[in-house]
């Protein structure tokens, strides 16, 4: 299978016909070692601390654990996300996900919200949600709970058949993700996704940023955390959703994080 693969920062016209033509792409060598170990630890902390039982996902663990708060705002995609979005996006939300040692093949999906499905917006669905993935396991080869994605879904009209669904037939278009720990996926809420099977007899654990546009609410939490927002960084405050808004709710009238992004590029 044919590899999206691009290089970390800048966000090239190359990247940019591959994310449209595909719905995501692939950034391998964000993490060193040492930082997918300290990225692992913290998430096998928050798991603990959450008593996750089989597979399961905790929200918000970038407040309380500098390792993964270092992420938010990653100079290898930051920019990536600037180039698809603009100045003007926040993390709507940051799960972590634990697949079980031999844990199951997930059901294939599109991201969204089931208040009020993306799909009622317009179709092919536009994008809402734009997800980095930071892998923390090793998934260099298939079966290692990787991501599976079907390239272009993002802008299929049709949905995907019930018999595919429910797992009765299997897609021969679907693409197993295979990549080293430390890499990041970049992907489009609309794509049809799944985890693929694990059979490894260790947890699997990826870190997920979702950036959303700014008048979206945020998914992981109700508020923020006071304490969180009084020491992280102008930039990641911004991020989070907090920045002046003269125009209340959502107007354009208000000064946007372009100096501190720039920042981050290069
Ligand atoms: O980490 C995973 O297995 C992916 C989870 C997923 O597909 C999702 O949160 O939408």
């Amino acid at each position: 299978m044919l590899d999206p693969i691009v290089e970390p920062g800048r966000f090239t016209d190359l990247d940019s016909f591959i994310f449209e033509s595909w719905g995501y792409f692939i950034i391998p060598n964000v993490l060193s070692k040492d930082e997918v170990a300290e990225c692992l630890a913290a998430s096998k902390r928050l798991h603990a601390a959450a008593g996750t039982k089989g597979w399961g996902q905790v929200g918000r663990g970038y407040e309380t654990e500098a390792a993964l708060e270092k992420l938010i705002d990653h100079p290898a995609v930051l920019p990536k996300i600037r180039g698809i979005y603009g100045d003007r996006f926040i993390l709507q939300s940051g799960w972590n996900t634990m697949q079980p040692a031999h844990g199951k093949m997930g059901g294939w999906h599109q991201d969204g919200s089931s208040a009020y499905n993306f799909n009622k917006v317009s179709s092919p669905i536009p994008l809402i949600q734009l997800r980095a993935s930071y892998l923390l396991t090793d998934q260099s080869k298939p079966r290692t709970g990787n991501m599976e994605f079907i390239p272009g879904s993002h802008r299929s009209m049709v949905v995907l058949p019930d018999t595919v669904r429910k797992g009765a037939t299997e897609v021969p278009i679907g693409h197993v993700i295979c990549a080293p720990a430390g890499s990041v996926l970049l992907f489009h809420n609309a794509l049809w996704h799944r985890t693929y099977a694990h059979d490894g007899d260790y947890d699997r654990f990826t870190m997920h940023y979702i950036y959303s546009p700014p008048w979206i609410r945020s998914s992981d939490r109700l508020q923020n955390s006071q304490e969180f927002l009084q020491r992280t960084t102008p930039l990641r405050r911004a991020l989070m959703g907090e920045f002046e808004r003269p125009d209340a709710p959502y107007g354009a009238n208000y000064p946007n994080p372009h100096v501190d992004l720039q920042n981050v590029e290069d």
